[in-house]
Parts: C-alpha cells; structure tokens; sequence
C-alpha cells in the first residue's frame, strides 16, 4: 500500500491532486471547499462519480485517522452528489477500494458513487 505523510499536503505526481488543482480536465458535477466530485473516465453504472477530498490522503483508513472531519465531509457530499444525479431515492453504492488486493489504482482517496439501475450485490 502506498505511504505517504498523511497531511493532507498534495502530492507532485498524483492524478487527483492535480484534478483538485485544476491542471487535469474533469467532468466536474459538484464542488464543495472541501471535496471535488467528478464523472469516472470508465464508468461501471449508469451513473459513477468520484468523490475526493481536496487534501491528499492515500485511502480511507488515512483519512479517517488523520482527518476524521473531513472524512465524515467526504460521506456527507458523496450523498450530495447522489442527490444530485437523481439516484439518492432509488439507491446507489459507496465504494472505497483500499489497497492492491481491492483494485486501487490512485492512491488519492476516493468515494465511488454508483448507481442508476439496480447494482449486482454481494453473493448473486
Ligand atoms: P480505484 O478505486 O483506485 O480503482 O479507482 C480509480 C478510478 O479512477 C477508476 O474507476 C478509474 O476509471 C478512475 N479514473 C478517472 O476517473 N480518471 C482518470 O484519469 C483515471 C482514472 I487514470
């Protein structure tokens, strides 16, 4: 898993810091002065979002150890970006991968929000 800081500093190399900063382009739905929420380039639903904090921390379990304000920030407007995109009444999905076994691929973190049609669940 990668190791960083862990406070909140960005990071020169990392994609979603420099999305936050405004020097990649991203199909923006929301900002908030503490997140930016952003149209996955790959989409696995209907609708799939990403939600990151502004300040770089490598996954969830950083930050919610360093920052557990912004953490509990980061759910609030994963469910403000729901609402937004018209799937907060049917149900949508918030994934944090974590780590190489999950599939993580940035290590900035991020919320997964998915939804739009019925999502396949665990075990069927
Ligand atoms: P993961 O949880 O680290 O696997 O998710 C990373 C996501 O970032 C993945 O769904 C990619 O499609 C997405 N993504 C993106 O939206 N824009 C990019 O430029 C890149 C990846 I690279």
């Amino acid at each position: 898993m990668e190791d960083t800081m862990a406070d909140g500093q960005p990071v020169a190399d990392c994609l979603f810091c420099k999305i936050v900063a405004g020097d990649i382009p991203a199909a923006v739905v929301r900002q908030t002065e503490d997140t930016v929420a952003f149209k996955d380039i790959n989409p696995q639903a209907d609708i799939h979002d990403l939600v990151v904090p502004r300040a770089h921390y490598a996954n969830a379990a950083e930050l919610a150890a360093n920052a557990p304000e912004l953490s509990a920030a980061l759910l609030v407007e994963a469910g403000e970006v729901a609402k937004a995109e018209g799937i907060a009444d049917d149900g949508y999905r918030v994934v944090f991968n974590t780590g190489a076994h999950a599939g993580q691929t940035v290590f900035h973190v991020h919320a997964h929000v998915l939804g739009g049609d019925f999502l396949s669940t665990f075990g069927n």
